[in-house]
């Protein structure tokens, strides 16, 4: 039911995704680290979201049919500048994943593979959304300059999030 190339390139998008999940996760640890809470707290919804995001590749594999096979996940970077830094870098890590997941359609459909191309309808909503959501950050983090006590309540702000 899928191609030995599809499946590849499925499996690799697991990998690209819980290499996301850990990245995000890095992200936390260096904003727990520094006592940014809230920040960290939206890491770790991030993260969450994430995996759940390789989960769903993990799940259709085995849906029609496939086979999933696990590689080693990328170490994550440790250390950032700044808040506004790291989150720029998840900015950026989400624009690279759009590609890779437009690179996904643009593979199922030169394999006329239908039920992959639909199911990856879902994944380029959720990165319209994934990518929106970093830049509405990142902008924040260039309005607030040097101002520590909006630094503070973007920090508070950010915590808030549940899913
Ligand atoms: Fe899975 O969307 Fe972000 O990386």
């Amino acid at each position: 039911m899928i191609s030995d190339k599809m499946q590849k390139a499925l499996n690799d998008q697991i990998n690209a995704e819980l290499f996301s999940s850990y990245l995000y996760l890095s992200m936390a640890a260096y904003f727990e680290a520094e006592n940014w809470s809230g920040f960290a707290a939206w890491m770790k919804v991030q993260s969450g979201e994430e995996y759940g995001h390789a989960m769903k590749f993990f799940k259709y594999i085995n849906d029609v049919d496939g086979k999933v096979t696990l590689a080693a996940i990328e170490k994550p970077k440790a250390e950032w500048k700044s808040p506004q830094e790291a989150f720029e870098e998840a900015h950026k890590h989400e624009l690279f994943i759009t590609d890779c997941i437009n690179k996904l359609v643009t593979l199922a459909i030169q394999e006329n593979d239908y039920a992959t191309n639909l199911m990856l309808n879902y994944f380029v909503n959720e990165q319209v959304e994934e990518v929106a959501n970093a830049v509405q950050i990142a902008n924040k983090f260039k309005h607030i300059g040097d101002n520590k006590s909006s630094l503070f309540f973007l920090d508070r702000e950010l915590g808030m999030r549940v899913k």
